[in-house]
């Protein structure tokens, strides 16, 4: 994945979506896949507000094993319910290695978590799959080793990658995570990856969502992902960091601006 080997900049196609290119990408959707009316009134929304590609989680790693954890295969097809009906690509996270012939059915883009950077043979099993991955940088891990994550992906074969930073773990919790900034602009330098961001859960506030998607295209980010939820109150996951449809609406209008000062669009 390193620049020596290949100075251009990759563009990785989700679908008709194509990331790393000079149109941002924007993915938007629900921490968690509810139920049907949950997802496609939120699918609708994001759409509507401009989002490229829908997000929603099948299986859920949770803190705790009595959370919600997922609808699972059900998620899956309300998930490819959804795309049928607004035409926008999906991802959706893979958990576990057992789970990664039917994601790979189901979805465009495979997400790893960022509980699961460093599962080597999950990485291993991706990187064995003809769709693009998407590989969230662990809560602990430093760049180094979340670019080595994305090495096993493609030392499998598939160089279909794009990275996100969400956030790490530091002394200070006001904030969920420490959103790391400077991550976007090195991993750029040192890879030809795709690099994303997602301020949701860096911050784990909604208020905080829309300046730190904002500060992460000002550095340079190819797109962001954003939790979405009709009714962030009665949320499975992660209703706090959730923005209602007219939210992230607004956020896409600031969005506009800021991609224009640095020579890009949404
Ligand atoms: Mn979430």
């Amino acid at each position: 994945v390193s620049r020596e080997g290949r100075p251009e900049r990759s563009v990785v196609r989700v679908g008709d979506v194509e990331v790393g290119a000079e149109k941002l990408a924007v993915i938007a959707g629900p921490c968690s896949v509810e139920s049907e009316q949950q997802l496609l009134s939120c699918a609708e929304g994001v759409k509507e507000a401009g989002a490229d590609i829908l997000r929603g989680g099948a299986y859920k790693p949770r803190t705790s094993p009595y959370d919600f954890q997922g609808l699972g295969e059900e998620g899956l097809r309300l998930l490819a319910a959804a795309r049928e009906r607004t035409g926008l690509p999906i991802v959706t996270e893979v958990r576990d290695v057992r789970q990664v012939a039917l994601v790979n059915e189901c979805a465009d883009l495979l997400q790893i978590g960022a509980r699961n950077m460093q599962n080597f043979d999950l990485l291993k099993e991706v990187g064995g799959c003809d769709k693009p991955v998407l590989l969230k940088r662990g809560l602990a891990a430093t760049i180094e080793e979340w670019l080595k994550a994305a090495e096993h992906i493609a030392a499998a074969g598939n160089l279909n990658i794009i990275l996100c930073e969400r956030g790490i773990r530091t002394f200070d919790t006001t904030l969920r995570y420490t959103f790391d900034l400077g991550a976007i602009p090195v991993a750029k330098a040192q890879t030809h990856l795709p690099v994303i961001a997602d301020p949701s859960h860096a911050s784990g506030q909604a208020e905080y969502v829309a300046p730190l998607a904002l500060g992460a295209i000002a550095a340079g980010a190819d797109g962001v992902m954003i939790e979405v939820h009709p009714q962030p109150e009665r949320a499975l996951s992660d209703g706090p960091q959730s923005l209602t449809p007219s939210a992230f609406a607004e956020v896409m209008h600031r969005l506009r601006s800021v991609a224009q000062a640095v020579g890009r669009s949404v």
